[in-house]
């Protein structure tokens, strides 16, 4: 929920989650996806001059992480301490993401929480023993239906497969704990019917729908041949299940059970941006235990599409070979932010394409947006000796302008901030680009400029200062998306010293127009997008 200033009780900020990712390996394209565009949306709201909580993190527990520290030879604690801080962290400072917390699983502000979250379960008696058999699939760390197994093929004939991984399930067989998810259907539909917006795209919500009308099963919630987890605080024969203790950070991280004000004014998440392979967990298990505790619902799931790669989900083991780090080394951290945000429709699978980033950087980046900024810079330079003319009458062709940026603002921030249309939004800010170009284009500056006569010049100061203003406002709706680029952008037109911190401009304002005031001192500055470099 919005800030509103208000003394009224319940949420303030405009809370964002990413998932808490495992951290068996290092990051690859698909967790710098969903991290990207949550840092975009966090951006975006933040200018939207609202107190805004974006939370990441890591998923540390199970039998997966255990495993592979095993494999590696040292403790499960040692593998995601190193990872953490070798990988994920770096990562995401390199990509310029700003999040306001980073929560471990491991971290006992964590794990002495789910305890209690757990334990208050148990007192409530929505908790019971039971034993269970079942295919288990640990890189989904999930029970399976047999229904929706694969037959094995080549390597894995007469085995079944996980849908998800295309790897053999093991049978486990185990006396457990089960939480009565069964019970909660019913009241899930209901919710979901309620609330239209809680599933997001359509296709998430009606696969979640017809899921949960099939009928729930109880759902096992311990785990006893392994002990890297949590304890089960009644009985510490059995760990946690790592979902459970998983998605419980989206509570913890905000003062569950330890900081009654914070957990107040930021509980519950107004987005859990998450991929769609894991969107039964947040949008059927999440709700139900959060129902179970007394606890507010989250206010919207919105699940992203799939990066692809030969056709299948891009995994650890099916990688391009491409790091996020080898396409910033190529292309930048900003363009990279841009590109999959803008090249794939928000919550639909995409396909990466070197040959397509480099077509759009070109052309999108470098030509129309990059050269617009270059081109007025050198012109308020060459013939304004670097300060901004004040504008002259608007003509009919200013008026376009003016009306165009204030389209593209309305329609970008319906589409980013409440619809989560990245895609959509940034186009509407590329194509009011693309219009200032036309509008040079067509008014031809440069040949006005021959014309010495007070009414020439007039002219030129107007077109000069209609260019330098759109830029104005580009470089404040590009800023939660490319904020490097921006930057440079803020500075070359010399904004600061009268507009203050980019940052701080705010999105309803970026279609005011005449901000940037006359005789600001306009630099050539840095080229935004250099021209690539042959691969
Ligand atoms: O599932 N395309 O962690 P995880 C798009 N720990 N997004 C992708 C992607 C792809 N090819 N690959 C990964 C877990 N992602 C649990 C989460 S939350 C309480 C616990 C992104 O490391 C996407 O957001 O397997 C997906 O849901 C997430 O990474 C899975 O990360």
């Amino acid at each position: 929920m919005a800030a509103t200033g208000s003394e009224q009780a319940g949420p303030t900020a405009y809370y964002v989650s990413t998932p808490i990712y495992y951290v068996n390996d290092a990051p690859h394209l698909g967790h710098a996806y969903t991290t990207v565009a949550g840092d975009v949306l966090t951006r975006w709201h933040r200018q939207r001059g609202e107190k805004v909580w974006y939370l990441t993190g890591t998923d540390e527990h199970g039998q997966k992480i255990m495993r592979t520290a095993e494999a590696n030879g040292v403790s499960p604690q040692e593998w995601c301490d190193k990872l953490v801080e070798e990988a994920w962290k770096p990562l995401w400072e390199h990509l310029n993401i700003a999040n306001d917390d980073f929560i471990r699983t491991t971290e006992r502000r964590h794990t002495d929480r789910v305890q209690e979250f757990v334990q208050d379960l148990y007192d409530r008696g929505e908790i019971y023993q039971g034993g269970y058999e079942g295919p288990y699939c640990v890189p989904c760390e999930e029970y399976k239906t047999y229904g929706e197994l694969l037959d094995g093929e080549g390597e894995f004939e007469g085995q079944k497969l996980c849908p998800i991984h295309k790897k053999p399930v093991e049978m486990l067989q185990e006396e457990n704990y089960f939480f009565k998810l069964s019970a909660y259907g019913p009241k899930l539909l209901e919710h979901y019917e309620a609330n239209p917006d809680f599933i997001q795209p359509e296709s998430a919500r009606n696969e979640v729908v017809q899921f949960v009308r099939q009928g729930l099963e109880d759902l096992s919630i311990s785990r006893s041949t392994f002990d890297w987890g949590v304890k089960i605080p009644w009985d510490d024969k059995h760990v946690i299940y790592v979902w459970i203790d998983a998605l419980l950070n989206y509570a913890t991280a905000v003062g569950y059970g330890s900081d009654r004000r914070r957990f107040d004014e930021t509980f519950p998440a107004d987005v859990h941006l998450v991929g769609k392979d894991i969107l039964r967990f947040h949008a059927v298990i999440w709700p139900a235990m959060l129902m179970a505790n007394g606890l507010p619902l989250p206010r919207r799931i919105a699940a992203n599409g799939w990066l692809m790669v030969g056709g299948e989900k891009m995994s650890k083991s099916n990688l391009t070979g491409i790091s996020p780090q080898e396409l910033t080394g190529h292309f930048g951290v900003d363009a990279y932010r841009w590109y999959f945000l803008r090249a794939i429709a928000f919550g639909q699978d995409g396909s990466f394409s070197w040959e397509d980033f480099s077509a759009r950087y070109t052309s999108e980046l470098a030509n129309d947006y990059g050269n617009l900024a270059s081109r007025v810079a050198a012109m308020v330079n060459k013939y304004f000796d670097g300060k901004l003319p004040a504008s002259a009458a608007h003509g009919e062709a200013e008026q376009a302008v003016v009306d165009g940026l204030a389209g593209a603002v309305r329609e970008a921030d319906r589409r980013i901030g409440e619809e989560l249309d990245f895609a959509g939004g940034i186009a509407a800010i590329f194509d009011f680009i693309k219009q200032v170009n036309g509008y040079l284009t067509e008014q031809a500056p440069w040949k006005v400029a021959k014309d010495t006569s007070p009414e020439a010049q007039a002219r030129l100061a107007t077109i000069l200062y209609t260019a330098a203003e759109s830029l104005r406002a580009c470089a404040v709706l590009l800023n939660p998306v490319m904020p490097e680029t921006s930057a440079k952008l803020w500075d070359s037109l010399g904004a600061e010293p009268s507009l203050g911190a980019l940052a701080d401009q705010r999105i309803s304002e970026a279609a005011d127009w005449g901000r940037l005031p006359a005789g600001s001192t306009v630099t050539k500055g840095a080229v935004l997008f250099p021209r690539l470099e042959e691969k």
